[in-house]
């Protein structure tokens, strides 16, 4: 809590309090051995002599030395690499209409929630910026007990049954005999499978998108994916699906910058999240809800209970409900970001699973990885997993076990225990199953309902901006052209060309092959899901032609605002002091960072004759590291294009689309040797000094951004 400098304590902090009982704080403290005695010499182990043999009695040294040994846990199977943050959610209008959720009816109470992101296929140590959907994992510490919404930053899957699970993590993670690439799809196993299966095709459009290499983890939108169900107290359902929408809008870097990012700052986002917590700027998404009543459920040209399929947010609109804040970052990473353990199957009364394969497929896992990951049955006693409702049952013993549990009884019914802990009425707040009619046969097949693999990616690519498809096109290109089996290639660019053929002409361009026929069934090679041939892919015409909300560029929802934006001012002594602090005082009330960069750290002295504090040298920053640059005025200036990385941090911004805006002298820098266009859009310069005007347009075209117009001429 004293870490995070402006830590709101007005909400509802009941998981705060709780998790106060597991904190520790060793200011002004002995230290001491794990049974509490203090201990005199930490340098140096028992001997016998001062050059002899170490003695097995040191107590000291074998407890220190055997719990270093045992400090490392199994990494997750998938989603390893995270960061994590506490927060708070708040709802705006009640739900009751839909769901009995307590958390969801009463707009006065504001739930503890705990949240984790992730990148999947990489390890622990892997770099944030790697090409990979994102896990976007949240726990909501509710009064009726925990609700984890285990959900990623895209709304579909690739695969639509569990069955298939383990399959796609092993094509994905690094290869087995070599366990290469780290935290990478480009590879030959992960799209093997792929081409193999073309459920995923709408997944894999989302994937080679810029949704896959996201600005921050602060900026981007979060899905439940599932359908869920919604139960009020009249035991009615309805279907829901899940939206998490960023208040800083949506937004992407490009693939070579995410690429240099991973050089310079491997830990871009875990820092980027961290630091914006601490500087108390929390970040906030609201939370969306489709609400589809139970008698729609088969009015889509989509089965609700495939996760390769969405909602159009035009058919089914995003209703708005509530908001979460972060604004605790964890004390510790290994005690809660490490520990927490997600699962789909953590829900509460008024909210309720579908049938979807996947997501019954999920309800079994999550619970077992942590029996392997975390140890023991006892892992929801970790005080980060620990629930804030109370907890009493007859579950006993285990690994590790914490709770000390009174009396006899550890069973029911009992009568020796006076029947505690009661079973609850469902007036009295019991979960119950909803009460779902099935009337079926045991079969181990897949739904014909599930056979339509390429109208929604088709939708998703034709709804995109002709930049963003040139994004998705050079991501095919990087990814299948980076592959050994030119068998592969050919597999793949016939399932893009019933995506679209345009998208597979591209690629087969960049490719240097031909796009195959389209036979004149949808292609499905005869392997993968369907191998019986049963049901061949097929296509469905849908309802709409083009959804705004898929794309990031046109997304409706996206809000304006250059808050937490790092922006970089080119300096160097002889700066002029009246130029840097008017841009910099008008980003900074607009909520951005104005980073001072010069060639050595300390101050610099301006023209003026005063002195500004330098943040970074052109050693360590890094134009990738940026969101928009500035060059200031100032006589010294012209000295910046004798400094090698100044050149290449004015190129890389450039390349990169990024918003430059320059004064005076400044401007005549950026002329100078750069290869840059200074006409376009995206730079913006001035002949004065301290221009108010030039600071407003900035601002402006940061809002946007990236001048994404630069993308057609560059080559
Ligand atoms: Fe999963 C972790 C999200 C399908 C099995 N999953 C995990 C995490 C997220 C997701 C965000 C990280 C949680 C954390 O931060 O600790 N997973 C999804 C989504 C899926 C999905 C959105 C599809 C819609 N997952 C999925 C399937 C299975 C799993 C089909 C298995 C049948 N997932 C796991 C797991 C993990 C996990 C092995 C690894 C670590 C963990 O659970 O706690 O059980």
């Amino acid at each position: 809590m004293k870490d995070s400098k402006k830590t709101n304590q007005n909400y509802n902090d009941g998981k705060q309090k709780d998790l106060d009982v597991n904190r520790s704080n060793a200011d002004d403290q002995f230290l001491t051995t794990n049974q509490g005695v203090k201990i005199n010499d930490n340098n140096n182990s028992l001997k016998s002599g001062e050059r002899g043999p170490s003695l097995l009695e040191d107590f000291i040294l074998r407890e220190k030395i055997t719990h270093f040994d045992h400090e490392r846990i199994p990494e997750r199977i998938v989603h390893a690499r995270g960061s994590a943050a506490h927060g708070y959610f708040e709802l705006y209008k009640t739900m009751g209409n839909y769901t009995k959720a307590g958390f969801l009816n009463d707009t006065s109470i504001k739930t503890p929630v705990f949240v984790r992101f992730s990148t999947v296929a990489g390890s622990r140590g892997s770099t944030d910026l790697a090409r990979d959907v994102r896990g976007f994992a949240v726990k909501f510490y509710t009064q009726e007990g925990i609700f984890d919404l285990v959900g990623n930053n895209m709304p579909v899957f690739f695969i639509q049954d569990a069955m298939k699970f383990p399959d796609l993590i092993h094509a994905v993670k690094a290869e087995p005999h070599n366990e290469i690439p780290q935290a990478a799809s480009a590879h030959d196993t992960f799209w093997d499978f792929i081409s193999l299966m073309p459920e995923s095709m709408h997944m894999i459009m989302w994937v080679m998108s810029d949704r896959a290499i996201p600005r921050s983890l602060r900026m981007m939108e979060g899905f439940g994916v599932h359908t869920f169900r919604f139960i009020n107290e009249k035991n009615e359902s309805h279907f829901v699906k899940f939206h998490w929408k960023p208040k800083l809008g949506t937004h992407a870097v490009v693939w070579d910058e995410a690429q240099k990012i991973s050089g310079k700052n491997s830990d871009f986002h875990k820092l980027d999240l961290w630091q914006a917590i601490e500087d108390g700027h929390f970040p906030e998404w609201e939370l969306g809800v489709q609400i589809i009543p139970e008698s729609d459920e088969h009015k889509f040209d989509f089965d609700l209970l495939d996760p390769t399929k969405l909602v159009p947010e035009e058919i089914v609109p995003v209703t708005i409900i509530g908001k979460m804040t972060l604004n605790k970052n964890p004390d510790n990473f290994f005690a809660e970001t490490e520990q927490v353990a997600f699962h789909p199957g953590h829900i509460v009364p008024g909210i309720d699973f579908t049938n979807d394969p996947l997501l019954q497929g999920r309800l079994f896992s999550y619970t077992d990885t942590q029996l392997s990951r975390l140890g023991s049955p006892n892992f929801h006693e970790i005080p980060i997993n620990r629930t804030i409702a109370p907890k009493h049952n007859h579950q006993r013993d285990g690994h590790m076990r914490q709770e000390i549990a009174v009396g006899k009884v550890s069973y029911h019914p009992n009568s020796l225990g006076g029947g505690c802990p009661f079973q609850a009425k469902i007036d009295e707040g019991g979960f119950s199953s909803f009460n779902e009619r099935i009337d079926a046969q045991k079969i181990r097949e897949r739904s014909s309902s599930f056979s339509d693999h390429f109208s929604q990616a088709t939708l998703f690519y034709n709804s995109q901006t002709p930049i963003e498809q040139e994004h998705i096109a050079a991501a095919l290109s990087f990814e299948l052209g980076k592959l050994e089996t030119p068998a592969i290639r050919e597999r793949m660019l016939g399932l893009l060309n019933q995506v679209s053929s345009s998208l597979a002409a591209k690629v087969s361009k960049s490719l240097g092959m031909t796009v195959p026929k389209t036979p004149e069934k949808p292609l499905n090679h005869g392997v993968g899901a369907d191998d019986t041939g049963a049901h061949e892919p097929v296509k469905v015409k849908q309802s709409i032609e083009s959804s705004d909300a898929l794309s990031i560029l046109k997304n409706p929802n996206s809000s304006k605002t250059i808050s937490t934006r790092q922006i970089a001012f080119l300096c160097t002594d002889g700066v002029s002091k009246a130029s840097v602090k008017t841009m910099k005082t008008a980003l900074e009330n607009e909520g951005a960072k104005a980073v001072i960069i010069a060639p050595h750290l300390g101050n610099i002295q301006t023209a003026e004759g005063s002195e500004i504090p330098v943040d970074q040298t052109y050693k360590i920053a890094a134009s990738v590291l940026f969101d928009g640059v500035f060059i200031p005025a100032g006589k010294g200036i012209p000295e910046l294009s004798k400094i090698r990385e100044v050149k290449e941090f004015i190129n890389d911004s450039y390349n990169h689309c990024k918003i430059i805006a320059a004064e005076s002298e400044g401007a005549k820098i950026l002329k100078d040797k750069n290869e840059i266009d200074d006409k376009d859009g995206g730079i913006l310069t001035s002949n004065s000094m301290g221009d108010k005007t030039l600071a407003e347009s900035f601002i402006k075209a940061l809002e946007n951004h990236r001048y994404w117009e630069r993308e057609k001429t560059l080559s």
